[in-house]
Parts: structure tokens; sequence; C-alpha cells
């Protein structure tokens, strides 16, 4: 798609500012940043599905290196406008990769995640206008630390919202101690990101995975991570508790949109909650839930996916995001074009017709409306 005449805003774009790194330097369990004599890179090591991989180098230096290149991408802010000016991407809402604070101790957590949202702060102070964020939250901190760190994000002038990742405060997303910081949220009206990190268990992914790269846990971890997380708080009555939460949807809501009739029947046909009387008259679908609470961003890399996340949410719901700095090209340049974001305004493209007024919502008009970009 010729993206020169639009404004366009990339939703999902992730960094780990520079103390970030350094803690994960100085870490000997995930997440971690460790060198390999076998990579010219330091290799950043995230998931659980590349343990194995760890261990192996740890102990072999010809064995294939764990993990991903810790390239410049991920700290240098330089680097992300050289991003977007590459990409022709005018706005960005830039957020802290996972894990996020999950792995931080409960009397660190707080004051750790003050200096990563001041950070994210001045970086968007540095380029008025073209850079947002989406803070982060304490989540492991006591629950008077987490709320002043919600009061403290409502008055940060470039904060839109903040990134959860699924596990909340340690039980998941439907967690009835979890209500009061939805509600918090919601009152302050901070948009919530929800990203995946934790995936599927290892043994889901057979004792060949290693055969197979990153391809299962991201391609298919991620999304049914995200996708169990909602259905979860659907089921738990958390839309219908606090009617003012807003969530964004990384990867297009996971598998929601395609999955939402089949959670749909299960609901209706399921004996303890037709008796519990959970599935009255009046009760608000999956559907109503995927039109009025949550946003879906544009990164399913195929117009079939993305027909499937207009059709679950409507075209005024979706925007644009291009996962940067994670994947990255494997054989071109870094400092050029990549694949991984153009494959998104082509799939929008398809979709729903290059020049069309719902194209330009979902490259950026949504996301300018719905995060208030040009309020500063
Ligand atoms: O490549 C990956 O592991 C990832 C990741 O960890 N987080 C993300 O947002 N995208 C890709």
């Amino acid at each position: 798609m010729d993206t020169s005449n639009l404004t366009v805003v990339d939703i999902h774009t992730h960094m780990y500012p520079p103390q970030y790194i350094k803690i994960l330097e100085s870490r000997t369990t995930i997440p971690l940043v460790r060198k390999f004599p076998q990579a010219p890179e330091p290799r950043l090591i995230l998931l659980e599905a590349e343990l194995a991989d760890l261990e192996k180098a740890t102990h072999d230096p010809s064995a294939k290196p764990p993990g991903r290149p810790l390239t410049s991408h991920f700290a240098s802010l330089d680097q992300k406008i050289h991003f977007m000016d590459t990409h022709h991407i005018n706005i960005s809402v830039i957020s802290l990769a996972n894990p996020w604070l999950d792995f931080v101790n409960a009397s660190q957590a707080g004051a750790m995640a003050e200096s990563v949202n001041k950070d994210f702060s001045e970086m968007c102070a540095k380029h008025h206008g073209r850079l947002f964020f989406f803070g982060t939250l304490p989540l492991t901190a006591p629950l008077d630390t987490l709320q002043a760190s919600i009061s403290h994000l409502k008055d940060l002038k470039y904060c839109r919202g903040v990134i959860l990742g699924t596990s909340g405060l340690g039980k998941g997303l439907d967690d009835p101690n979890l209500l009061p910081i939805f509600e918090a949220l919601a009152k302050a009206n901070l948009t919530v990101f929800l990203h995946p990190h934790y995936g599927l268990p290892n043994e889901v992914w057979g004792p060949r995975a290693s055969e197979y790269g990153h391809v299962l846990p991201l391609a298919l971890g991620f999304p049914m991570e995200t996708t169990i997380a909602v259905a979860r708080m659907y089921l738990a009555g958390v839309f219908d508790k606090v009617r003012d939460l807003r969530m964004l949807l990384a990867h297009s809501g996971g598998t929601l949109p395609f999955l939402a009739g089949r959670i749909e029947s299960c609901i209706f046909h399921d004996g303890q909650l037709v008796r519990e009387g959970k599935v009255g008259k009046g009760r608000r679908t999956v559907w109503d839930v995927l039109k009025e609470q949550v946003y879906l961003d544009a990164v399913i890399y195929s117009e079939v996916g993305l027909k499937a996340a207009i059709d679950a949410s409507g075209s005024d719901r979706l925007m644009f995001g291009t996962d940067h700095p994670f994947f990255p090209p494997i054989t071109s340049d870094e400092q050029g074009q990549w694949e991984s974001v153009s494959l998104n305004p082509e799939a929008v493209a398809k979709a729903v017709g290059e020049g069309s007024a719902e194209a330009k919502s979902i490259m950026g008009a949504n996301a300018i409306r719905i995060l208030r970009l040009e309020e500063q």
C-alpha cells in the first residue's frame, strides 16, 4: 500500500530503555541478555520456549545461539525514529516490551515502574507530537503502590494507556483482586493494551520443538494466550463489572474473532452456566464486548485474519501496528524496509481497498481518535 499520503500511526511498537537492558544483563534466569562466543551480538532470551537452546548454548559453544540478537533497535530512540521515517510512520505509541516488570520483586517494582515510565515520558517529549506511550504497571507491588502508579500515569502528558500481560497479579486477568485496578484504569481513561508473553506450556510443542525455531510459540502460543486471557475475563464478568474498561488486544485479538462463535455456543450449551442463571436474557455476548469494549491491532499479516477482526469488532476499532523491533528482516539490511511491516498495510489494502476511508481509519485515524493523539 502507498502510505505516503496517509497519516500512519503505529500503536504496537516496543522499546527497552537502556536501564532495563542493564537489568537483563545482570540476570541469570530468563528474561536475560547474555553474550555467546558463537554470536556477534548479545542475545536477548525472553521465552520459556527458548530455555532448551539457552541450556545447550551455555555448555556447547558450537550450538546455535539462543533467543534473538539484541540489536540497537531494542533500546535506541534514534533507531526508533529512523525506523518510523523509513516506513512513513507519522506517530508511534511506544510501550515496554515483554515481560515488562513481571519478574521484579515486590519491593522494587514501584520504583522501577516510575523510572521506566519517566524514561518513556522523556523519549516522547524529545519528539513532541510524534511519540506517545503506554505505561508500565508494577504488578508485583502491593495494591496501593499499583494504584499510585496509575495516578502517576494519568497525569503524564504523553501517556495514553498501559501495557499489560496476561498474568495480572499472578492469577490471571479474571482475578477478583484485579477489579479495583481495572476500575482505576477505566476511571483514568487509560486504555489497556493486552499483550502476550507466556504462550502455552512447552510440552505442547513436542519433543521436536527445537527444530522449528520460534514459529510455534510466537505464531500459536502468543495468540492462544491472549484468547484464553480475554475469554476468562469475559466468563468472570469483568467487562460487565467495569463497563468503561477499554482493552486493545494484540495480534488482532489472538484467535478471539475466529472463535467468538464457538465460545458463545459453548456458553449457552453449558448445563452448569444455564443452571446458575448466567445465560439469561439480556446477557452481553462475546460479540457485544468485542464491539463495545475491545479494540484490535491490525498485526495479523493477512487479509483473512484482518477481515475476521473487522467483522468481529468493526473497522472503526482496528489500529495499525508493526511489533518493531521484533521480526526484523533475516536476509536484508535492518536499516531498510521490513517485510514484517509492509505485510500489514498490504493486508489492510486487500481487506478494505487501498485508499478507502476504512483503510485511512485503520492506518491512523482510528488511533488518533481513540487514543486522543491530537491532545498534547
Ligand atoms: O519474537 C518474540 O519473542 C516476540 C516477543 O517476545 N514479543 C513480541 O512482542 N513480539 C515478538
